[in-house]
C-alpha cells in the first residue's frame, strides 16, 4: 500500500471508530465516510497516472535574478500510448511544452500542443530538444530548490490524467547524464 493511501486509511478508520461512540454523530460519520471515499478516489486517480507514466531524472535549470523563464527537463516512459498535453507549476504564471529545432541555421523554440508518448518508448525532454518551459516565473529559482510540476496526459479516448512531480533545481551549468537521444544534439 502506498504511504499516502495508508495514511488516509488510518485517518478513515480512526474517524469511523469515533463515529461508533455516540448516537448524535450519525451525520458526522456520514460526512467522514463521504470524505474518505472522495479521498480514496483522488488518491487512486493519482496512483493511476503514476502507473501510466514514469518520470525520471527530472530537473529545472536555475535562474539569475529577474530572469522570467527557464526550462524543465526529464525522461518520460509511458506504459500505454498517451500524450503529454498540458503542463503547469505554481512557480510559473504559465508553462508550455516546447520544441527546439534548427530553422535557417538558427536554433528556435516554439510551443507545441502535445508530445506523443508511445508505450514502452523513452521520450527525453532535454536541452536542445523537447522541454517544458516555465514562463512568468514568480521568483528566482535557486540550486537546491524543489518545484512541483504537474503533467497532464490524454489517451486516445480523450481521458485525462495528471501527475505532479517534485523537481529539483540544478545549477545553470548542470547537464544531465547524456542519454542516447540527447547525444545526437
Ligand atoms: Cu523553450
Amino acid at each position: 500500500m502506498r504511504k499516502g493511501v495508508a495514511e488516509v486509511d488510518r485517518f478513515c478508520q480512526y474517524n469511523s471508530r469515533v463515529g461508533q461512540h455516540g448516537l448524535s454523530v450519525e451525520p458526522w460519520t456520514f460526512m467522514m465516510k463521504t470524505l474518505c471515499v472522495a479521498l480514496f478516489a483522488a488518491m487512486s486517480f493519482s496512483a493511476a497516472a503514476k502507473d501510466l507514466v514514469t518520470v525520471s531524472d527530472g530537473w529545472i535549470r536555475a535562474t539569475v535574478p529577474a530572469q522570467k523563464a527557464t526550462g524543465a527537463f526529464m525522461q518520460l516512459n509511458a506504459a500505454k500510448d498517451t500524450r503529454l498535453v498540458q503542463v503547469s507549476s505554481p512557480a510559473a504564471g504559465k508553462a508550455e511544452i516546447h520544441q527546439m529545432d534548427m530553422a535557417d541555421d538558427m536554433m528556435r523554440m516554439r510551443p507545441v500542443d502535445g508530445l506523443e508518448l508511445p508505450a514502452g518508448k523513452q521520450v527525453d525532454l532535454a536541452s536542445g530538444g523537447y522541454h517544458i518551459m516555465l514562463l512568468n516565473l514568480k521568483q528566482q529559482l535557486k540550486d537546491g530548490d524543489t518545484v512541483p510540476v504537474t503533467l497532464t496526459f490524454e489517451n486516445k479516448a480523450k481521458k485525462r490524467e495528471s501527475l505532479t512531480v517534485q523537481m529539483p533545481v540544478k545549477p545553470i551549468n548542470y547537464s544531465a547524464a547524456p542519454s542516447a537521444s540527447a547525444a545526437k544534439h
